[in-house]
């Protein structure tokens, strides 16, 4: 077996050595996101990568994350440590369904959440995460919208922006949708008092239950600066690494099945040293595709700040 100490002052060595940055984001196991420069939800990991000074970013999520980075920074070197890490989501939309609502409908939006395919981005007006979706999709002129791929964070924006007109797509996360209502009730019954933080890819009958719905980073901000300390957690459990960091005293519970995202428990740290001894796996994407999936990044980098 590997010594952890050992893996640890090898990738430090070897980051230094190459001019490489880690990223990770809050759903990766525990001791990469330890080992990493700049840990967080989506939106502040496609902002970090455009300021990093590095010349090479090894990102340590699933390949949509990657993407992103290549696509907003082309002339940096982008590692992904697994490139099998993909989150399925990020394929449940269809180039046809786009161009079939764009010649739909006059005014129309296409929005596209992150966790998509550089091709879907390709196609859209602008992307959005869960922590700025509601802004983003507010300030847009256009008075139909047509949210991809997924469909309950698309409903959930629709409740809360009532002005628009929203045609929703049927995508979903497979881990999201397994936290479910029946399990969230049980849960409640244990722990009567603990505030209930959800993330919007969960189903609608599940978010009705929340106290506080939000992305990983507004998860861990509202129980870090909430004066309850106990929470019942409804998202992917690498959470848990950051939220017990920040708050050593509160109590964190789950619905005790299911929460685990097993593209983002692909990451390991044997990974991550040889991606960097190895310089891969590179992300290449193709410059047209590039060019066109950066438009809408752009505008959710200006439109989301
Ligand atoms: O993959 C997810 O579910 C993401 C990107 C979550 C988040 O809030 O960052
Ligand atoms: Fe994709 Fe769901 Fe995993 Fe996030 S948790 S990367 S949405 S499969």
């Amino acid at each position: 077996e590997i010594n952890m100490n050992d893996l640890v002052n090898k990738i430090e060595k070897l980051k230094k050595e190459k001019d490489a940055v880690i990223l990770a984001h809050y759903y990766v196991e525990d001791e990469v996101q330890e080992i990493a420069d700049y840990v967080g939800d989506s939106f502040y990991l496609a902002q970090i990568a455009t300021k990093v000074k590095e010349s090479t970013i090894v990102f340590c999520g699933v390949s949509f994350m990657g993407e992103s980075a290549k696509i907003l920074n082309p002339d940096k070197t982008v590692l992904m440590p697994d490139e099998t890490a993909d989150c399925p989501m990020a394929h449940m939309a269809t180039i046809e369904k786009i161009e079939k609502i764009k010649s739909d409908y006059e005014d129309v939006a296409v929005v596209c959440y992150v966790n998509s395919s550089a091709e879907l981005k390709s196609h859209s007006d602008v992307c959005v995460t869960s922590s700025n979706a509601l802004k983003i999709v507010r300030s847009l002129p256009n008075k139909n919208i047509f949210f991809i791929p997924d469909e309950n964070l698309g409903r959930y924006v629709a409740k809360k922006v009532p002005e628009k007109n929203f045609i929703f797509n049927d995508g979903y996360c497979p881990i999201h949708k397994e936290m479910t209502k029946e399990n969230l009730i049980k849960t409640k019954e244990y722990y009567p008092n603990a505030e209930v933080l959800i993330h919007p890819e969960c189903t609608e009958d599940v978010l009705e239950m929340a106290d506080y719905i939000g992305s990983t980073a507004g998860i861990i901000d509202y129980a870090t600066k909430s004066d309850t300390d106990e929470f019942i957690i409804v998202t992917e459990l690498g959470v848990l690494y950051e939220l017990k960091n920040k708050n050593p005293n509160k109590k964190f519970y789950n619905l005790g099945c299911g929460q685990c995202c097993p593209d983002m428990k692909k990451i390991t740290l044997e990974k991550v040293l040889n991606a960097l001894k190895n310089n891969e796996t590179k992300v290449e994407l193709d410059k047209e595709l590039r060019t066109k999936a950066y438009a809408p990044l752009e505008k959710m980098l200006k439109l989301g700040k």
